[in-house]
């Protein structure tokens, strides 16, 4: 389970510089306030709301130090330095215009909203500076450490605004708890990154607060897929490289025998000791939520009580790993059990609607699509068979059945220009086809290469004896795929994805096997012929600072080789540090509106923004041999996970049942 410590982690130079940095941060009176963590003052919504007017007096405070500056960075907006009354003139302002913006968007006036737009607002432009000469070689190093920049921004920002606190509002500059005393949503789900980005001091910091402040015993529900992706995930992944890697973000508590050797583990441990109370349900089906004080399982309050299908088959890999890592078994059966339970449903071409009842174990409607609620559900087939090195052939089958359910009846091509889509089968498989792509569909180029190579090279694949036809058509499903969710980006004002995109398509839709080539470049007119393919709503229009489509490119770039993807991750970078940026050192933020420009901001940054997008960005612009594809798995929310043999604890627990062609289970005749 070890492999070589990367030669290519960045360090740092000078780490006089950042102590400096931190004293200041002091001095502002911010930070040093909120280090005591969320636990004082926090004791409930009132408690929350009264430090966050506190906070916000103590930025209004117009005695206080001024905060530490980023005048080298000049994609941060430069600080104004104007007193507060201003700013809150400012927000009065905003609101004006935002009101009248509403106006116009509705009055049709943003009608052409193409990228005609894109370059006619670029108040800071300074990543345009980078834009290498034609034929040039592009200094990937410099890129890699321009999104170490960004990470620095956002966590700085939210550091100095929000510390603690799971929520952060960047451009309010506010924070908000989901718990009483927080759940360190942003913190836990950063610390992998900090330490890729060998950030020692902000890791140090978060340790700090996690050995302090972080308490699982709060009478607080919780939702159980998110708590595991994110927290059980993250504090998983940061024990594995703080064991496997010590000297990325070298810290001096956490080593053999120091008093905070276990710490990752040990809270990781008692979260998913409450976390199982999920399972506790009639079938075995996780709940929806959990109540984490009272270790108690709690039935979704919508869907008629159903949970979300991809929820409940979104736990495997970290149980599984917390269960190798402390020998119980316990952690490892509950999970796995799930997957048996649903595959027994026999679900036509094992393609699963998106709801199941953690009461009897059957799905509930016939919805069906690789968005929301449905996506990671495939992930987790694939990436379970890679975990414990290929030994589970029952998840490998899994994942091949579905992916050919998904050729046969999600995927078609748009009109006029021919790229591949994967729709949605919202009335089961024998209702209509809907052309329409969430953002989260964007997982599937990256996980569907990883599948075929195994997290070779393309190049190391083919050479396999196992390699196949099938192998040669997924990789070109991948490219195609990796083509319509990059033209999804090139599609907007900003450069920046709509949350759902909708497709063009021929009716009755082209099957998978029609003839089809999409355009190999996008032709950056506005009225180019392919925009006719694209279609994205109003109400659609937002950017959550989503990873799929990154994540996807850093799949595709590190098992083809193609250096088309670093440069549409760099595209997608340069987009993001220009349109999501927070002025006065908020980091950046969510967009309402991506497809606008100035685009409209949405004052929320999600953890998944330093957990994935920018760790992603980072990968992708690193050298390959941080991470080999080869040896590790990362979970749904990016986080690191070391692939391991079973040994003898452990086996698959499970066969599937006899089915037929369709993936139907096959009745057997009962013996008398
Ligand atoms: C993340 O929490 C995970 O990637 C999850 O699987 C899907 N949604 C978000 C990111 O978009």
């Amino acid at each position: 389970m070890s492999f070589q410590i990367p030669k290519n982690a960045p360090t740092f130079g000078n780490p006089q510089q950042r102590q400096l940095e931190d004293r200041l941060w002091a001095s502002s009176g911010v930070t040093a306030r909120s280090r005591g963590g969320p636990g004082g003052g926090a004791g409930g919504s009132a408690g929350v709301l009264g430090d966050v007017q506190d906070r916000v007096g103590g930025f209004l405070n117009p005695n206080r130090a001024s905060l530490p500056m980023y005048k080298d960075k000049p994609y941060a907006y430069a600080p104004s330095g104007r007193a507060r009354p201003v700013y809150r003139r400012k927000r009065v302002l905003g609101l004006i215009t935002l009101v009248v913006l509403g106006l116009l968007w509705y009055t049709g006036a943003f009608a052409d909203h193409h990228a005609a737009a894109v370059g006619k607002f670029n108040q800071w432009g300074w990543l345009t500076a980078d834009s290498k000469a034609k034929g040039a070689k592009a200094d990937w190093d410099k890129r890699r450490k321009l999104v170490v920049d960004a990470m620095e921004l956002s966590w700085d920002a939210y550091e100095r605004y929000a510390w603690g606190y799971d929520e952060f509002h960047p451009v309010t500059k506010s924070g908000r708890h989901m718990a009483p005393k927080g759940l360190g949503w942003i913190i836990i789900d950063s610390l992998d990154t900090l330490m890729l980005m060998n950030l020692t001091s902000r890791l140090t910091h978060a340790r700090e607060w996690l050995s302090t402040s972080l308490t699982w015993d709060q009478d607080q529900d919780v939702n159980t897929f998110e708590t595991t992706i994110r927290m059980l995930g993250g504090l998983l992944s940061a024990h594995y490289l703080s064991t496997e890697f010590p000297n990325l973000a070298a810290i001096t508590d956490d080593g053999p025998n120091m008093p905070g050797e276990d710490l990752y583990l040990e809270k990781a441990k008692d979260l998913a000791d409450r976390l199982m109370a999920a399972f506790d349900s009639p079938s075995g089906i996780p709940y929806a939520s959990v109540n984490l004080a009272q270790f108690k399982g709690i039935i979704s309050h919508d869907d008629l009580g159903a949970s979300s299908t991809a929820e409940t088959t979104t736990l495997q890999l970290e149980f599984k790993y917390l269960a190798k890592l402390t020998g119980e078994k316990d952690f490892w059966d509950k999970a796995e059990k799930v997957m048996e339970l649903v595959d027994n449903n026999g679900v036509k071409d094992g393609l699963v609607p998106i709801y199941i009842y953690a009461t009897t174990g059957e799905f509930r409607g016939e919805n069906i699509r690789l968005g929301s609620r449905g996506d990671s559900y495939y992930e987790y087939l694939i990436k379970q068979y890679l975990q414990t090195n290929k030994q589970e052939a029952v998840y490998q089958d899994m994942w091949r059945e579905a992916l050919q359910g998904v050729r046969k009846h999600l995927v078609t091509y748009t009109e006029p220009s021919h790229f591949t889509i994967i729709g949605e089968r919202q009335s089961g498989l024998d209702g209509d086809l809907t052309p329409k792509m969430d953002h989260l569909v964007c997982f599937m180029p990256g996980t569907v290469a990883l599948a075929a190579t195994g997290g070779l090279t393309e190049q190391e694949a083919r050479k396999l004896p196992t390699w196949s036809k099938q192998d040669e058509a997924d990789m070109q499903l991948a490219r195609e795929l990796m083509q319509t969710c990059w033209g999804m980006y090139k599609y907007m004002a900003t450069g920046l994805a709509a949350e759902i995109t909708y497709f063009h398509i021929a009716d009755p839709p082209l099957p998978e096997s029609a003839p089809h080539q999409a355009p190999a470049d996008f032709d950056p007119l506005p009225d180019a012929e392919w925009h006719k393919d694209f279609d994205v709503k109003p109400q659609d229009s937002h950017n959550l600072q989503r990873p799929e489509t990154v994540e996807s490119l850093f799949y595709m770039w590190r098992i083809t080789g193609d250096m088309r993807y670093r440069d549409w991750g760099w595209e997608m970078f340069k987009s993001f540090m220009n349109y999501t940026a927070v002025e006065e050192g908020g980091g950046f933020s969510s967009l309402n509106n991506a497809n606008v420009v100035p685009p409209v901001l949405r004052d929320n940054m999600e953890s998944f923004w330093l957990a994935e997008t920018l760790k992603y960005f980072y990968l992708l612009f690193s050298p390959d041999d941080l991470l080999p594809l080869d040896k590790v798995v990362l979970n749904t929310e990016a986080h690191p996970l070391p692939r391991f043999d079973m040994g003898k604890l452990f086996k698959t627990g499970w066969e599937r049942k006899p089915r037929d062609k369709e993936g139907k289970l096959v009745t057997q005749p009962k013996t008398e």
